[in-house]
């Protein structure tokens, strides 16, 4: 699939700093250390509804973690999937009397507009799971070769027995991950299996459903952690730096992926760093499509709200924090902005050289966006205040702003 164009990052004066970020699996922070070209992979979209807020914010975490290796002169080896097949991508096609190919087709371009206005930047590959199937089919069939994969009336399940290092991503217990398992598209109850948290790998066809040629395994389609599995060592390889997505994603989603990689290559660990989003909330729930209690980014863009301040308000908040979407974080965002942008609008100004270091430490501290919002607020007040004599100041936090926050003004 094609990806969404890229914003220019401008290059900064002065040497970027590596990146300390919480490791999911280790439960504390880690100095990813690149080489050359860093390597990450964030899960992306269930294309049968609009981007929320929610998402945006998670994609913007990941955002910062690039945009903090460009600033260390790293490239970027970045992969993201669309699952275009899934249970609530065909539920809602066949609830709304819509082609479910139509409907992905409709809501990824959608999501490539949003994160266009974002300045998100673009994957390297951008990989649907229909198009991924061909490399998905002979993943499946070596699991069931080396016996770490089975079949029950068609199915194919992996076994979770078959990676020693099973629940080192989310460290949950038995009973934890039974309950999330069953929230999360996990099918614990099911007769038959050998473990109740074993997930599907292939799924065999089903009546009035799409399916593919799965070779030995007959027709059906994928799994979703697979999915996520093929494209990531197909693009990256095992041992890749960061693996990311939302909070709800580290327990079945990365575990199970994890798992189905250690048990394909015999290698460890899968990611060097698991990394999660905080959940953000509306009327006091969680975000979600199921639910419905949504703010989409396309929705306050068509009312005219200047991208930018959607972008503000996400940086607003600590990317590990949960926290609640109100009015009263986007009126906050569309001030500063206006603050920023009248700071910026003169040829002269304070000096910027600190400001350029205080953002660089903070986002390189576990990404703490707020903490660089407030530098900038401090040189902005300054600006307002007093004003200063340095000519091009001004300029050298724009492209700051720009370079490392994503943030145009
Ligand atoms: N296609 C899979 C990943 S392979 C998927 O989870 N799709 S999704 O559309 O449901 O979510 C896309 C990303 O947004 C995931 O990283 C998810 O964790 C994140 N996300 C979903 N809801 C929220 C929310 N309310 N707050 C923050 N992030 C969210
Ligand atoms: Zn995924």
């Amino acid at each position: 699939m094609h990806a969404w164009p890229a914003s220019d990052v401008p290059a900064l004066p002065g040497k970027g700093r590596d990146l300390r970020i919480h490791d999911t699996a280790t439960g504390g922070p880690v100095t990813v250390d690149p080489g050359p070209v860093a390597r990450i992979y964030v899960c992306g979209i269930t294309p049968y509804d609009a981007t929320h807020i929610g998402h945006a914010a998670t994609y913007n975490a990941f955002d910062l973690v690039q945009r903090v290796w460009l600033d260390t002169q790293r490239q970027i080896q970045y992969v993201q999937n669309v699952t275009d097949i899934d249970d609530p991508l065909l539920e809602r096609a066949a609830r709304d009397g819509e082609d479910w190919t139509g409907l992905a087709e409709r809501e990824t371009a959608l999501f490539r507009e949003d994160m266009t206005a974002l300045r998100m930047l673009p994957p390297q590959h951008y990989i649907g799971a229909v198009e991924a199937i061909p490399g998905i089919v002979p993943l499946v069939e070596r699991l069931c070769e080396s016996g770490a994969a089975y079949v029950l009336d068609g199915d194919v399940y992996f076994s979770v027995e078959a990676d020693p290092h099973f629940g080192e991503v989310s460290g949950l217990d038995a009973e934890a991950m039974r309950l999330l398992s069953a929230e999360r598209g996990g099918d614990p109850e099911r007769p038959g299996k050998k473990n109740p948290l074993d997930p599907m790998l292939w799924m065999a066809a089903r009546e009035g459903e799409p399916d593919w040629d799965g070779g030995s395994l007959g027709r059906g389609r994928p799994g979703w952690h697979i999915e996520c599995v093929a494209i990531a060592l197909d693009h990256l390889g095992m041992g890749f730096d960061v693996q990311g997505g939302g909070s709800d994603l580290a327990f079945p989603h990365h575990e199970m992926g994890a798992s189905h990689a250690q048990a394909l290559t015999g290698e460890y660990p899968f990611a060097k760093a698991y990394v999660h989003a905080g959940m953000v909330a509306l009327d006091g729930a969680k975000m979600s499509k199921s639910k419905g209690n949504l703010v989409f980014v396309s929705t306050l863009r068509r009312a005219g709200v200047d991208p930018a301040a959607i972008r503000l308000s996400l940086l607003a908040h600590h990317y590990r924090a949960d926290w609640e979407w109100t009015d009263k974080v986007l009126d906050e965002a569309v001030a500063r902005l206006a603050r920023w942008r009248a700071a910026v609008s003169r040829p002269d100004g304070p000096a910027a050289q600190d400001l350029v270091e205080e953002v660089r430490e903070a986002l390189s501290n576990d990404l703490d966006a707020p903490a660089a919002l407030a530098a900038v607020d401090r040189w902005a007040a300054l600006q307002e205040s007093t004003g200063g004599t340095d000519e091009g100041a001004p300029g050298v936090v724009s492209r700051t702003v720009d370079a490392l926050l994503g943030v145009a003004l």
